[in-house]
């Protein structure tokens, strides 16, 4: 039996192998260069927090941002942020280019964010995607320096017509949501590798 059993995985990881993965590391133009690994650099300004950068077929922009900051941190993606104007429930976002350019499926989205000003974090946040500019319901991003875990998670679906974004939002009156950078994954269809995995172990089966 150890036979299907290897092709079943080897057509899993098969699978796996083509998924899109879209990573984003917001840099502060102060040190434009400290690019996480695996990350493509979206430089947004110290002073304007402006910034966009097309990568994997898809041109990112920075919605609401008011400046950036290189800060002493654990790694490249979590050391530098790009933030809003404002504290009380202030927002900074991304969008994923315009209306049907991400590709249709299941996405997951993983998001970065501080709600300090470097150095040790003091709250939670709340990360959504956006559709057609309408924000969804948020979930809350727990506010940290790692890169593992994320800082939130949020799976959603592309009709592969409509415009998608993420927004990052404060979630009290006396921080400043920060976003460090997000990671876009298309999620592979499991039913075709589950049933090309099944078909397989039935041929085996059936040949024994
Ligand atoms: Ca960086
Ligand atoms: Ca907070
Ligand atoms: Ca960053």
């Amino acid at each position: 039996m150890k036979l299907p059993v290897i092709s079943f995985l080897a057509v899993v990881a098969i699978q796996a192998s083509d998924a899109t993965v879209i990573a984003v590391d917001i840099n502060s133009s102060e040190n434009p260069t400290a690019t996480q690994t695996d990350f493509a650099a979206l430089v947004v300004g110290r002073n304007d927090g402006a910034g966009s950068l097309t990568t994997g077929g898809i041109l990112f922009t920075v919605v609401g941002g008011a400046g950036s900051r290189d800060r002493s941190g654990p790694n490249n993606l979590t050391r530098d942020t790009a933030f809003p104007a404002t504290a009380a429930g202030s927002q900074i976002g991304v969008t994923f280019g315009g209306a049907g350019d991400l590709p249709a499926g299941e996405w997951k989205l993983e998001v970065w964010s501080h709600d300090n000003d470097g150095g040790t974090p003091v709250g939670d946040l709340l990360v959504g995607v956006t559709i057609g500019g309408i924000e969804q319901t948020p979930v809350s991003a727990t506010s940290g320096g790692d890169i593992d875990p994320p800082a939130a998670v949020v799976m959603f679906t592309s009709d592969g017509s409509s415009a998608y974004g993420l927004y990052v939002e404060e979630d009290n009156t006396n921080n400043r949501a920060r976003l460090n950078g997000f990671r876009l994954t298309l999620v592979p269809e499991p039913s075709v590798a589950l049933l090309s995995g099944l078909g397989v172990l039935a041929l085996f089966r059936r040949r024994r």
